[in-house]
């Protein structure tokens, strides 16, 4: 693992933490046998599919609310759990879940954000895991005027995002013209608070 240096932030980053044959492999696994759903995101108000497919896996305990909606995560595969005890051991972290992105091509995409729900905690380490195609990670500073900075995430590739991270950046993985094959991404996470859905009750 090298250190990305980041202001504000806390990235290391992994190129080759699978080996080639070894993503592929998990590539293969999880594209059969992972739950791939079609989720949606609200913009201004109104429901849209979501440019890409995803799945939440993890621990009973690890349940989430989302747009008012409490997301149960579907039980750990053991492929996941392979990859999960691996990540832990680097990241130094319990992980109890892992929201998997699959994007179809390079119109699949995900926008601008911080990994930052209350669930999450304060300062929370994300390890994201990455299979298949090559596709470019961006980040940028949510007050300053840092130059972005890019990371291609190809097969095997692991980033972990850290400490202030999530506070002070967004990322996202942009839109490509480019001929573009299939690449799926796992973002390890551990939920920290159980997020309920607001009640009237007293
Ligand atoms: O696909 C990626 O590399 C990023 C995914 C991501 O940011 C997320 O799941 O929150
Ligand atoms: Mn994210």
């Amino acid at each position: 693992m090298r250190a990305i240096p980041l202001p504000d932030g806390d990235l290391r980053y992994a190129p080759d933490f699978l080996a080639p044959a070894e993503a592929d492999q998990f590539m293969r696994h999880l594209l059969d046998g992972i739950e791939w759903q079609q989720h949606h995101v609200v913009i201004f108000g109104r429901q849209h599919p979501a440019p890409r497919l995803s799945a939440w896996y993890g621990s009973p305990e690890a349940h989430y609310t989302y747009s008012g909606l409490a997301l149960e995560p579907r039980p750990w595969t053991a492929p996941l759990l392979n990859l999960k005890a691996r990540l832990e051991a680097v990241a130094d972290c319990p992980f109890n879940s892992v929201l998997l992105n699959q994007y179809r091509d390079g119109r699949d995409s995900m926008g601008w954000h911080s990994d930052d729900e209350p669930e999450l905690g304060a300062n929370p380490t994300i390890a994201s895991l990455s299979l298949g195609q090559t596709r470019r990670f961006l980040l940028r500073h949510k007050r300053r005027n840092y130059p972005p900075v890019e990371i291609p995430l190809g097969p095997g590739a692991l980033l972990i995002m850290r400490g202030p991270t999530q506070a002070h950046w967004q990322h996202q993985i942009p839109k490509t013209r480019r001929p573009c094959a299939r690449r799926l991404n796992l973002t390890f996470r551990r939920i920290v608070a159980t997020g309920q859905p607001p009640t009237d009750a007293p």
